[in-house]
């Protein structure tokens, strides 16, 4: 066995040499070779290091542009970006948004390395050895649009509508006009649809039941807290902007808390921190609620004037909760979560950070309504430094323009009750099964974007499957990653620095516009201009066939974007204005403060009919947590890594060079038992896969618990969703169409490899 870590579906070993060939000796090397030689790279690549070593005496031989940081991730850091001669030479973050505060992440300083990475998808190609087989054959643009527009043609004819067509679309890039993607699909007619989010529904709808949305207050405003409780969130490596806020409320007097089963790097920065058994953390806020009701610890006024069902979860927690209880449950010693419940009912204001970790379980919507509960009986809502903070929507309010294209006339597609004609909706969290599953028509052709599947998606391995059951993949991506490998085509797309956009934050409150600061690379083109492309087509071939705009100017198009609201919020009155730099909504600093909810009741809900009226308890109460199987006794968490965000960033060489390969963290008792030693390569798996990775054996994990951090390493086999199971979590179908999903739910057994 050699010393990379591989990755594996069904307990067949022989899989694994066909999985690495096809890795590493044809689909990479294939993709090189195709365009290798087709231009000469030095050029750009000889001058990086120069960007590299660029001193900021000499801004002034470079145009400086406004960028954005489109991932999907809690900063949406604003970039002041460094042009010379038509090369982007450096990043840095922009110092007037006073979130990014001129910093960027470790990521982020690698954008100059992303955009001229050699592994770039440059060129349209076309795998013509089969999916999988590593033969690429350079195409241009318009061969590309007419292989696809006569697939999509046909599958039209043959079953009448053009549902057979899927597409799967999450956050590779969450700028705004890259929801032109969606607007493509519909402008061809009715489609079937990856519905949902793997990331954070289950919260959503517990904030939803409670609050009536997620609206959290202005995460700058986390100063003034008295009392921090981060709760299962990692900021020191998932918001690390976030992070100069918590130093800064602590230096104010604030105690933090950290409420994880890892030992995180945030834990580490902790006043206390709180390791607790994973998907019980609905117990351990029960339990402080009780203990804050036996000790008048509650705000009556708060209660009395803002909040409904405050008897009803007084007499549930009086019947079931002790704090006893509560310690057995989460593995806390009772005398900290007294004291927890003290401290936090005490000190005013106090503030807790829900993370998005915590709830992929399948009681994490019910969790999540109950560390909101806590928030509310003590009268921290909508006040400043207060709260319970989850992500906020409101700085949204765009017209997705490049959305909002309907079906030609005539389109068929699902008919409902009502009459109404719809798209046909799957689970994005149980994709590939649900694409397999579908039928009259089934599915036959998969449009990826903005998403790798084949990475992220649990049951990597039926992932797989559904993809080699097509008639036509198109994946529009930068990278040659799992998913484009398992491509017929594969499309270049542009980066944040070849396109215009705006961007706003699920976190900060500030909207920034994104400027073209270079040409697009090679051929790469916006996912919105690919849409044009595609309608071009389409419309040759067959007229009226697609009612997307066949040419558009994206600054057009990005004023569209624009409204009335948008404007009054960020206080402008032509979105040009954000030219001069990022404005930040003109929202309280605390969300709620009006103390106005927009459930049903008005009131914050304790007791939530709603959450009745979709299968839940209406109060917030303790759903068990899942256990482990006698057959895979161990959990494995797959939390999310620092120096990359999921597929992205890690395959670049900056990346690859400090941390070449991905690793297992054990505790000594397990590793000791199981003989394994620091270093050594191990197997973890169950029944549905496996995994080969280098152990690393760390107290800062408990006994039965292993993490393994999710990400894409370019040369490494390596995907932690081959032993991760599409288990639903217990929330998301009301917000978000679907539920959540239960990653953290994975339980496994390790031996030495
Ligand atoms: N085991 C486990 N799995 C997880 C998670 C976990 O905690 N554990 N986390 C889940 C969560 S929270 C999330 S949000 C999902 C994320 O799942 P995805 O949204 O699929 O993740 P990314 O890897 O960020 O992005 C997908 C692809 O988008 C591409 N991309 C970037 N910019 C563009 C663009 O402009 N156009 C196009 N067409 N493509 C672009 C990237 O190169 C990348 O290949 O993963 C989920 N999966
Ligand atoms: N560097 C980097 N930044 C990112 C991302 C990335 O991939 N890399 N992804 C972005 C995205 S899409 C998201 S969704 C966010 C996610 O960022 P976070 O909200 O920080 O979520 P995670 O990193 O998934 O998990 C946070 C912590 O939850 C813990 N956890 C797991 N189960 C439990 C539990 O039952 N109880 C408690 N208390 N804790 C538990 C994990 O051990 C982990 O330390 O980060 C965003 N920012
Ligand atoms: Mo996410």
């Amino acid at each position: 066995m050699d010393k990379k870590s591989v990755a594996g579906s069904g307990a067949i070993w022989e899989k694994l040499i066909t999985r690495r060939t096809f890795l590493k000796g044809t689909a990479v090397a294939g993709a090189a070779a195709a365009v290798e030689g087709l231009l000469n790279f030095d050029f750009l690549w000889h001058l990086t290091p120069a960007a590299r070593a660029g001193s900021n005496n000499n801004d002034n031989k470079y145009q400086v542009f406004l960028n954005v940081c489109p991932r999907n991730c809690y900063d949406t850091c604003s970039i002041l970006s460094y042009v010379q001669d038509g090369v982007l030479k450096k990043v840095t973050g922009n110092p007037e948004q006073t979130f990014t505060r001129g910093h960027l992440c470790a990521k982020g300083y690698t954008y100059t390395r992303r955009v001229y990475s050699p592994d770039r998808i440059k060129y349209p190609m076309r795998q013509t050895g089969g999916r999988g087989s590593g033969k690429w054959q350079r195409i241009n643009w318009d061969e590309a649009m007419d292989v696809i527009a006569r697939k999509i043609l046909e599958l039209k004819k043959r079953y009448g509508s053009t549902l057979p067509i899927c597409l799967d679309k999450y956050s590779g890039n969450f700028e705004i006009m890259h929801y032109g993607i969606e607007g493509m699909m519909s402008s061809i007619g009715y489609t079937t649809r990856a519905l949902g989010t793997p990331c954070w529904p289950a919260g959503i709808d517990a904030q939803t039941f409670d609050m009536g949305t997620l609206y959290s207050s202005d995460p700058e405003a986390m100063v003034n807290a008295r009392y921090l409780i981060l709760w299962g969130v990692n900021p020191a490596w998932t918001s690390i902007h976030s992070m100069h806020f918590v130093y800064e409320a602590r230096k104010r007097g604030a105690k933090l808390v950290v409420i994880d089963p890892v030992i995180s790097q945030t834990a580490s920065k902790a006043d206390l921190y709180v390791q607790i058994n994973p998907s019980t953390d609905g117990a351990l806020a029960l339990g402080m609620a009780r203990y804050i009701l036996d000790h008048n610890l509650y705000d009556r006024d708060y209660l009395q004037n803002h909040v409904i069902g405050w008897e009803q979860f007084a007499a549930y927690l009086r019947d079931r909760v002790t704090t006893g209880w509560a310690s057995y449950k989460t593995g806390v010693p009772q005398e900290v979560i007294e004291t927890l419940a003290r401290e936090y009912a005490t000190a005013k204001p106090a503030l807790i950070w829900i993370g998005y970790g915590m709830q992929r379980h399948t009681n994490g919507g019910q969790n999540v309504r109950a560390i909101d509960a806590l928030a509310a009986i003590t009268g921290n809502i909508g006040k400043t430094g207060g709260g319970a903070n989850y992500g906020q929507l409101e700085t949204w309010g765009f017209n997705y323009h490049a959305m909002g294209f309907k079906a030609p006339a005539g389109s068929k597609g699902v008919s409902k009750p009502d009459g109404t004609v719809s798209d046909r909706f799957i689970d994005i969290n149980n994709f590939g099964h649900d694409v397999l599953a579908a039928k009259d028509p089934p599915v036959k052709m998969l449009w990826i974007a903005c998403r790798n599947p084949l990475s992220q998606d649990p049951e990597a391995g039926v992932v797989e499957k559904a993809f080699r059951s097509m008639e036509l993949v198109v994946t529009v991506d930068q990278f040659m990653n799992r998913s484009a490998q398992l491509s017929d085509i594969v499309l270049p797309a542009t980066t944040q620095f070849e396109d215009w956009g705006v961007n706003a934050s699920y976190w900060h409150y500030w909207v920034g516009i994104n400027q073209q600061a270079i040409k697009p690379l090679f051929e790469a083109k916006s996912d919105v201009q690919i849409a044009m492309a595609l309608s071009r087509r389409l419309n040759q071939l067959a007229p009226g066939s697609c009612t997307y705009p066949v040419d558009g100017d994206m600054q057009d198009w990005l004023g569209k974007e624009f409204n009335a609201k948008t404007y009054q919020m960020l206080g402008i009155q032509d979105w040009r204005e954000l030219l001069k730099g990022p404005r930040k909504a003109r929202l309280p600093a605390a969300s709620w403060s009006d103390g106005k909810f927009r459930t049903p009741s008005g009131k914050y809900e304790l007791y939530s009919q709603e959450a009745q009226k979709f299968g839940h308890n209406p109060l917030p109460v303790y759903l068990d947590e899942e256990k482990a199987p006698e057959k895979y006794p161990y959990r494995l968490l797959t939390p999310h890594w620092k120096l990359g965000l999921h597929s992205q960033f890690q395959n670049l060489d900056w990346m690859m060079s400090t941390n070449p390969e991905p690793w297992l963290e054990i505790h000594p008792d397990l590793a000791a038992a199981k003989g394994i030693r620091d270093g050594d390569m191990v197997k973890v798996f169950n029944d549905l896969g496996w995994l080969i990775i280098k152990a690393r054996v760390t107290a800062t994990v408990p006994p039965g618990i292993m993490a393994a951090y999710e990400a894409w390493y370019r040369d490494v086999d390596y995907n932690v969703n081959y032993t991760v199971k599409a288990t639903p979590a217990d929330m998301g179908t009301k917000a978000t169409g679907n539920p959540g999903i239960a990653f953290h739910d994975n339980f496994i057994d390790i031996t030495r490899a």
